[in-house]
């Protein structure tokens, strides 16, 4: 029986696990989860949130790791495993790591697949070039999440940039990281990187009208990631924004969670002066797509959708999935999603 299961917790709060619905959930239910930290009861803090999550290594059966989850019912995505690394429960989550036969090492947290290091370059390059393309003069940035320091290398490439702080609400995913995915956590190495172990929405408090870009790099909803995915948190980032600024976050996936996606984009449309969603293709996140939200705060003077720059010459040949065309396109949409998500005909 799965760690998971409600006969070990005594409990139905172990239905806010992922993992803890068998594959042919029903629907209704599905959509619920995605609400369920809204009517927990106000014991149910995100300490205990996060023992809830699954075992990574209960998830290898056969040398094949299978992630399956409640945001994505009904399928897996399978990496066959040639070692496990590491796999603790830090304060916070379950973390594995393992090496794939195919996808290099991987980083898997509660069960769900971060990073492979075959693909990862398909999202650190968008969620970071997107926002700070867009942008004319980025110079102060805030990384939320990304403890990986995938998004940190993709920002040092940026050279108008002064400051980079990342606010990681786990440390041991920045250890593991730069043990097991080296070419990740370089990012680490550039000097204008400041690193905040602490809660995001904390350091928004204590710093307002303050960075130029935001990234957020976060776990799916489920679990303590859920209230990333809530307008309070994106007010929050308006604060911490200056005028002009542009926040980009991880905005899951059109083929799974267009309930999400539209009314989250409707409920920060008031305040945010432009609100877009663009996307990325990646083979080891469920579907293999995930898209990004992307606003902008004032002054700007156009959609995000038409990048302010282009990389140098000397970038451009650098980067494997970001390009100025690339730019343009990741913000047009298959028409069911444009319908969906923004409602146009
Ligand atoms: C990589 N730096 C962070 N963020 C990855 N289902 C998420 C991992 C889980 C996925 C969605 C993206």
């Amino acid at each position: 029986m799965s760690k998971n299961s409600s006969k070990n917790s005594g409990s139905d709060l172990w239905l806010v696990s992922r993992h803890s619905m068998p594959a042919d959930f029903p629907d209704a239910y599905y959509f619920v989860s995605f609400s369920l930290v809204h009517i927990l009861p106000v014991s149910f803090d995100s300490t205990l949130r996060t023992h809830l999550s699954h075992s990574g290594t209960d998830l290898i059966k056969d040398g094949w790791f299978h992630e399956r989850g409640v945001l994505w019912p009904g399928q897996a995505m399978s990496l066959q495993v040639k070692e496990v690394l590491d796999h603790h429960k830090s304060d916070f989550q379950d973390v594995l790591v393992f090496e794939s036969t195919n996808f290099g090492n991987v980083l898997v947290l509660d069960g769900v697949i971060q990073v492979t290091e075959r693909d990862e370059f398909a999202y650190q390059e968008m969620i970071a070039h997107l926002p700070l393309f867009a942008h004319p003069n980025p110079k102060k940035v805030l990384v939320i999440g990304g403890g990986d320091g995938g998004v940190l290398r993709e920002i040092a490439k940026h050279e108008s940039v002064t400051e980079i702080t990342l606010c990681e609400i786990d440390k041991d995913v920045i250890d593991v990281s730069k043990k097991y995915l080296p070419e990740l956590a370089k990012g680490y190495d550039d000097p204008r990187v400041t690193v905040k172990i602490m809660d995001g929405a904390k350091f928004m408090e204590e710093n307002k009208d303050s960075f130029d870009v935001i990234i957020t790099d976060s776990s799916d909803p489920v679990g303590p990631a859920s209230v990333l995915f809530e307008t309070p948190f994106y007010n929050a980032m308006y604060d911490s924004l200056c005028d002009g600024g542009i926040v980009c976050t991880q905005g899951e996936c059109i083929w799974l969670h267009l309930d999400l996606i539209h009314p989250l984009i409707k409920s920060i449309s008031d305040k945010f002066s432009t609100v877009e969603y663009a996307y990325t293709t990646i083979p080891s996140y469920p579907s293999g797509q995930i898209g990004f939200i992307i606003a902008s705060k004032g002054g700007k003077s156009g959609p995000c959708k038409v990048p302010a720059r282009q990389p140098s010459s000397e970038l451009a040949k650098q980067l494997k999935y970001y390009s100025s065309e690339v730019h343009g396109a990741a913000f047009v949409l298959p028409a069911f999603a444009r319908r969906a998500i923004f409602g146009d005909s």
